[in-house]
């Protein structure tokens, strides 16, 4: 029976007392003094914000919001000209989107470090993060498929990302003009692979998988015994099109998907895919010229699974499975069924039998379907309500999130056996273990992500912050540290010592090796060149002033190019550039790098510019002033810094020379 605590938890009131984090204790356990780091850097998805924020855990303290789907003008993401090719798709620029996962990279199953891939679930696209520069280096898109929820995992020695479509729909190579109601036959899921190379980390969509028109949710690469396998919950297999919550939550079970795609691979590689037109937008951001271009592909190797019969399996999982969970060891694997009332947990060596035997359960549109029993290795009992999702520590236990219930369940993975249970406040989505859903987890912290929070935090009004609550896993008993507020719907979140990172950390990039097409590399490159109605200012940024900072000769209409280059060679030295009644936004401009705002020239009249980031001492006198003229005017173009300052002949209107 489920404790009324639990499900009182769930209604939102709240037990006297429930959730204080018990005094001294706790508080000394999140205390990181000023001055010092954290032991975890913690990326957190931003949800329907679209971007990736970054804490420091065990403190809860915020270091930094990076812009990846969804524009950004404080860092003037998706406005400077550099940056506006990262938001190109296939439909043009999109300024938004939906990032729900977090993948960060692995070398032989254990978190190397180098990158965080990132899904957009919306407009389908997949991200790759630096993390040298917390910066996004690259999105691409993905073909054939229709909200890319199911995204991104990664495999062991991050071969690859791997997305699957949420929404079923008709492949882009074939007529999409169809009536809705032919969904069994015209609505395809895909599968797909994504390439990351091992050095630079480029991606491309190597190839893809066709599937029935099922619903897929989320996955996790197998490891160890089970390393070339991937398994994808899925949902939907009654393929419904319409009132989902009651159409596809008919049958008693659902599917895991379980996928050798070593072979598919091996398929790929032999050349048996077939080659399908599509589009799909590729953007890249170079640090040399600190410059997105954006590239349309063209194709897509497609692999129909119906083809390639040893490729892909089924086994039944109750009921509308959503986490789909690979233990440390790689043996176990965990579907947790929304709608179920116990956990199944898979073995993998007993998958292999069921293969190797045939121990089939008939077929599900023609992939074979393994017999539950023969892949089970056990249920857990009476778990609680609404299971989501599943992460391990290192000692061979997995914590369970249960949204209804609102708590966070840890059990046995061998012996399936609760050992312990702690409410969340309140209804957790994911869940995220540093490591934990890899071959090393560092089984210290839990950290519990709640879509509601209700009487939480102080009232904001009709919209109030979702959270992150901090569990300590250290012990035999949970306990819960703190909580702190996020950005955005804190959907998903995956942690790394902060050893691993810290130090390579960029710190400036060098101006010698800046190859931006308009860097000025000192102050006395500084010009303005008119090119018909473009105007090119190439500008520097030093403490404290721009240069030029006096710019005549601009015509309304004119489109002026800042191209700003900021010559500081210390960290934390950036410079920021606005201009008054820009449409745009400002721009952020770090050591060494150059940005560029595009301005089209208003009114005639006077336009001050200054920097924004609170650089120096005299930050408040980096500025200037650009004058515009009417469109017939002959005001030749001139710039300057620190002439004619005689009050007497500026008084007397003498021209700048
Ligand atoms: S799914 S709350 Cu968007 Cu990650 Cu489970
Ligand atoms: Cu530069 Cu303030």
């Amino acid at each position: 029976m489920l404790s009324s605590a639990l499900l009182i938890g769930a209604s939102g009131c709240k037990p006297k007392n429930a959730g204080d984090a018990t005094g001294s204790d706790a508080a000394a356990k999140v205390y990181v003094p000023p001055g010092k780091y954290d032991e975890f850097y913690n990326f957190v998805s931003g949800g329907f914000s679209g971007q990736v924020s970054v804490y420091g855990v065990p403190s809860g303290r915020l270091l930094r919001v990076i812009p990846v789907f969804s524009v950004d003008p404080e860092k003037g993401w998706g406005y400077s000209e550099e940056t506006k090719p990262m938001l190109n798709t296939s439909h043009g620029s999109v300024p938004w989107d939906d990032q729900h996962h977090l993948a960060l990279s692995q070398t032989d199953g254990v978190i190397d470090g180098r990158w965080i891939f990132a899904n957009a679930n919306n407009t389908p696209r997949v991200a790759r993060i630096d993390l040298t520069t917390f910066r996004t280096a690259e999105i691409l898109e993905i073909p054939n498929t229709a909200g890319n929820h199911s995204s991104p995992f990664i495999t062991e020695n991050s071969e690859y990302v791997i997305t699957g479509t949420r929404f079923s729909v008709p492949m882009d190579y074939e007529p999409g003009d169809v009536p809705i109601e032919s969904y069994k036959k015209n609505f395809k899921g895909t599968i797909s692979f994504v390439s990351v190379a091992p050095e630079s980390g480029e991606m491309n969509v190597a190839f893809q998988l066709l599937l029935p028109g099922m619903n897929f949710d989320l996955s996790h690469t197998g490891k160890g015994p089970s390393s070339g396998w991937f398994f994808f919950s899925c949902y939907n297999s009654e393929l419904a099109h319409t009132l989902l919550e009651v159409n596809a939550s008919k049958r008693d079970k659902d599917y895991i998907l379980a996928v050798n795609w070593k072979k598919a691979e091996e398929y790929f590689k032999a050349g048996k895919g077939t080659k399908r037109p599509a589009k799909y937008a590729h953007n890249i951001y170079s640090d040399e010229t600190h410059t997105a271009t954006s590239t349309m592909n063209n194709e897509v190797t497609v692999l129909d699974v119906k083809d390639f019969p040893d490729i892909v399996y089924m086994i039944p999982c109750p009921k509308s499975p959503h986490g789909c969970d690979v233990d440390p060891t790689g043996e176990y694997i965990v579907g947790s069924g929304k709608l179920a009332a116990l956990i199944p947990v898979f073995s993998f060596s007993k998958i292999q039998k069921a293969i190797a035997d045939k121990t089939f359960d008939g077929d599900y549109e023609g992939i074979p379907v393994i017999k539950y029993e023969a892949a089970l290795h056990g249920e857990v009992a009476k778990p609680g309500l609404g299971p989501l999702h599943t992460e391990f520590d290192d000692k061979g236990n997995a914590y369970t999130t249960f949204f209804i219930s609102s708590e966070v369940v840890k059990w046995n993975v061998k012996n399936l056996n609760i050992i312990d249970r702690i409410p969340t406040y309140y209804s957790p989505g994911h869940l995220s273990i540093p490591g934990g859903d890899t071959k090393k987890p560092y089984g210290k912290y839990l950290i519990a992500y709640n879509k509601i929070t209700k009487d939480r935090y102080l009232p904001t009004g009709p919209e109030l912050s979702q959270s992150a609550q901090l569990i300590d896993i250290s012990g035999e008993k949970m306990k819960l540290l703190a909580d702190y507020p996020s950005i955005g719907e804190p959907h998903y979140a995956q942690s790394l010592p902060a050893e691993l990172i810290k130090d390579k950390s960029v710190k400036i990039f060098k101006l010698d090796e800046n190859k931006h097409p308009y860097v000025t590399k000192g102050e006395k490159e500084s010009k303005v060149v008119r090119e018909g109605n473009k105007v090119h200012v190439y500008a520097t940024m030093i403490r404290s002033h721009f240069n030029p900072d006096n710019i005549e000769g601009i015509k309304e209409g004119d489109e002026v190019y800042f191209h700003v280059t900021n010559l500081e060679q210390d960290w934390d030295v950036p410079h920021g550039f606005a201009i008054k009644g820009a449409i745009n936004a400002e721009l952020l401009v770090m050591p060494g790098e150059t940005s560029t705002f595009k301005w089209i020239a208003p009114k005639p009249g006077i336009y001050p510019f200054y920097c924004t980031d609170f650089c120096s001492a005299l930050h408040q006198e980096m500025s200037g002033y650009i004058r515009v003229s009417a469109k017939g005017s002959n005001v030749p173009i001139a710039f300057s810094l620190g002439k004619n300052s005689d009050p007497e002949a500026a008084a007397e209107g003498t021209p700048t020379p």
